[in-house]
């Protein structure tokens, strides 16, 4: 049974990001159990951190699974290494895929491999737009609601792409 659920941010900047970021949902709703339940519409975002690297195409799914925290982990990276994602040492360089766990439940993680929630959500606009549009009536860890997040959160510019993701493409 997939009874736990984890919210999973999904980010690209280089080689056909919009296709990058569907591919892996795909591979994510194939993987061992896991089962995607829902995505954002993809947003286009101006990078956090070094500016001179292309705009970022971000999105957010939920997910039920079996699996544990760091099993989800461990699927996630081999999903970003199947993308060709490569490690250069600059911090918040380009990508040609990022997958991170937002949430997992209402867990708190804080071991050396994983931080949960993810640490900066609270202030990125690419994570907590498209959360918002799956997930409205989240309450957050520290007691406040997902929209008085959004409320605090300098929105940078972010713009949502006309073109929702076909999820029933995606989990045929
Ligand atoms: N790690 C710890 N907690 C988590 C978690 N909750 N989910 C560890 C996933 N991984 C987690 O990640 C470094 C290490 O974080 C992993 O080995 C894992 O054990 P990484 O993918 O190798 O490197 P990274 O992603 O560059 O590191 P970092 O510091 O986690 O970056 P972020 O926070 O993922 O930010 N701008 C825009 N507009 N859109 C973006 O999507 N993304 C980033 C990356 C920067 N700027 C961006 C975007
Ligand atoms: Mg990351």
């Amino acid at each position: 049974m997939l009874l736990d659920i984890a919210y999973i941010g999904l980010g690209s900047n280089l080689k056909n990001p919009s296709q990058q970021i569907k591919d892996a949902l795909r591979e994510l709703h194939q993987s061992s159990n896991i089962c995607v339940q829902a995505c954002s519409h993809l947003y286009k975002s101006k990078p956090l951190g070094p500016q001179n690297q292309p705009l970022y195409t971000n999105a957010v799914c939920k997910l039920n699974t079996s699996l544990s925290p760091i099993e989800l982990l461990d699927v996630l990276q081999s999903i970003e290494t199947n993308h060709k994602r490569e490690r250069n040492g600059e911090k918040w360089g380009p990508r040609t895929l990022d997958l991170d766990i937002l949430l997992f439940n209402q867990e708190r993680i804080n071991c050396e491999r994983l931080k949960v929630p993810h640490i900066g959500m609270q202030h990125r606009e690419f994570v907590l737009v498209p959360l918002f549009e799956i997930a409205p009536d989240l309450v957050m860890h520290d007691g406040r609601s997902l929209a008085a997040w959004i409320n605090d959160c300098d929105l940078n510019g972010l713009k949502r792409l006309n073109n929702k993701i076909d999820f029933a493409s995606i989990a045929a």
